[in-house]
Formats: structure tokens, C-alpha cells, sequence
């Protein structure tokens, strides 16, 4: 993958049954590629393809149910394009063979802390995001609770960076995510936005994902479906704030809007 730019669009594929239409799983691979199709054509510079839920109270998926859904995803995209690949995956051996078929890049929602996976994404030699999570998917939004909320997932990326050098895996190669939703209220997530920039100090791109997250619906009492202008807003100002990659399901309204921003600051139109 080409070092990361500032902004790069990271475009969401999740390739799980509330995704399938008709249960097929033929038909939910051509629909995968397809919607993947769109996203490179609505200018997205990055792909992140998932096989497992990480919703509020989602149940755990075998490995091979993870394989067989994401595999073939992968293996005709890279067969038809070269769009850099992120795989959404805490499995270590999601992680091996998605490396051996060409993904670019892990996006580990739980930081590399399931048995074994941080030695499968070191020997991947790939680059990893590690996200912040307060408790597990099944109950993280039950009650979240912080003494200091930046001071404690400050002291979980400095824990999380620690344990990757000591695997093998250099710091130019971690990307850190404060995780919006994942264990957090509605006020945490905004504070996390707003003070975003406070987790430059550790010299790794942020990653952000707000698309469409449940704190767009209470800041907005749910008055769009899809939820898509709160979105863009949330993307953008994680932008001015530091972020260097947005994942997002609404790519090419998140590409123009960014696209803006980047002109108006550059007061041109640059080489886009
Ligand atoms: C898989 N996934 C769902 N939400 C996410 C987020 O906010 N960040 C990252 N890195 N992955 C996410």
C-alpha cells in the first residue's frame, strides 16, 4: 500500500447475512463486488471488507463462516483491481489468509488481543489499526463508564503499541482508532471528535468511523433514515481535527465534501 495520505477515504463492505439479500451466497459475493465496484468509481481510496458484525449485541461468527464469507470477496476484487484492501477481522487466521491473497492493510476492532493474532499480523508484515473497545460487542453499551475518558484510551494505545513492538510490529506500521460507539455514550463520542488531535502524540494516522453510528441519530433525534448529511459533518470534522482516514458507507458524498475542505484550505484545486 502507498504511505498513508491525508485524507484517504476508506470505503465500509460488509459482507454479513443482514447484508445478504435472498441468503445466497453467490448472490451476496456479486453484490459485495458490485457495491465495491461503486465505491471505486465514487473515488475511494481504500476498501475495508468485513465478514463479522461488531454491532451492539452481534453474535460471534465461526472462523469458517468468516472465510467462506469474506475469501471470494477478496479474491475476485483483487482479481479485477488493484484498490488497496483493509480486512475487518480480530481472527488470526483470517488475518493469514487474507494476507496470502493480497490484502494491504488489518483493521482489528479488538486491538490485536484475541489468542494469537498479534503474531499472525506481525508475520503479515502488513500495516494494522488498533481500535479502543470498552468491553465486547454483546455488552460494551450497556453501561460504558470512564474515570478520564482520553486518559484511558491513551493509556490503552500506549499498552496496545507496546505489545505490537514487542511482537514485531514497528509503530510506522500502527494506525490508532479511538473506536466511536464501541463502549462509548453519546457525550464520550463527541468529546472524542472534538479532542481527536490530542492523539497525535503518538505519531500514528487516526482512523475514525462515525458513519452512520447510533450518536448521529441521538444528536439529530433520528431525523434522517440513513443518516448520511450527519455523517458527512462528523467526517469532515474529524478531518480539520486530525484524522488521516475516514471509513465510511457513504464514499462519494464523503469524497466531494472532503474535496471541498482540501480546496478551500489549499484556496485551489491542487492535483486531486
Ligand atoms: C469494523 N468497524 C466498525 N466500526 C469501526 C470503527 O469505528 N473503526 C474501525 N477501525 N473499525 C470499525
Amino acid at each position: 500500500m502507498q504511505p498513508i495520505k491525508r485524507p484517504m477515504v476508506m470505503g465500509i463492505l460488509n459482507v454479513t447475512p443482514d447484508s445478504f439479500v435472498d441468503g445466497g451466497r453467490y448472490l451476496a459475493s456479486a453484490q459485495a463486488l458490485e457495491h465495491a465496484r461503486q465505491m471505486i468509481r465514487d473515488g475511494v481510496d481504500i476498501i475495508d471488507i468485513g465478514g463479522e458484525s461488531t454491532r451492539p449485541g452481534a453474535a460471534v461468527v465461526s472462523v469458517d463462516d468468516e472465510l467462506r464469507r469474506i475469501i471470494p470477496v477478496i479474491e475476485a476484487l483483487r482479481a479485477e483491481s488493484s484498490i488497496p484492501i483493509s480486512i475487518d477481522t480480530s481472527t488470526p487466521e483470517v488475518m493469514r489468509q487474507a494476507a496470502m491473497i493480497g490484502v494491504d492493510m488489518i483493521n482489528d476492532v479488538r486491538a490485536l488481543r484475541r489468542p494469537g493474532a498479534l503474531a499472525a499480523a506481525a508475520a503479515t508484515g502488513l500495516p494494522v489499526c488498533l481500535m479502543h473497545m470498552q468491553g465486547d460487542p454483546q455488552t460494551m453499551q450497556l453501561a460504558p463508564t470512564y474515570g478520564n475518558l482520553l486518559v484511558e484510551i491513551c493509556g490503552f494505545f500506549e499498552a496496545r503499541i507496546l505489545a505490537c513492538e514487542a511482537a514485531g510490529i514497528p509503530r510506522a506500521r500502527i494506525i490508532l482508532d479511538p473506536g466511536f460507539g464501541f463502549g462509548k455514550t453519546m457525550e464520550h463520542n463527541l468529546q472524542l471528535i472534538n479532542r481527536l488531535d490530542e492523539f497525535m502524540m503518538f505519531d500514528c494516522p487516526i482512523l475514525v468511523g462515525l458513519s452512520r453510528k447510533s450518536t448521529i441519530g441521538q444528536v439529530l433525534g433520528d431525523l434522517t433514515v440513513d443518516r448520511l448529511q450527519g455523517s458527512v459533518a462528523g467526517a469532515l470534522m474529524a478531518y480539520m481535527k486530525g484524522a488521516s482516514l475516514l471509513r465510511v458507507h457513504d464514499v462519494a458524498e464523503t469524497v466531494q465534501a472532503l474535496r471541498i475542505v482540501k480546496a478551500i484550505q489549499g484556496e485551489g484545486l491542487g492535483d486531486q
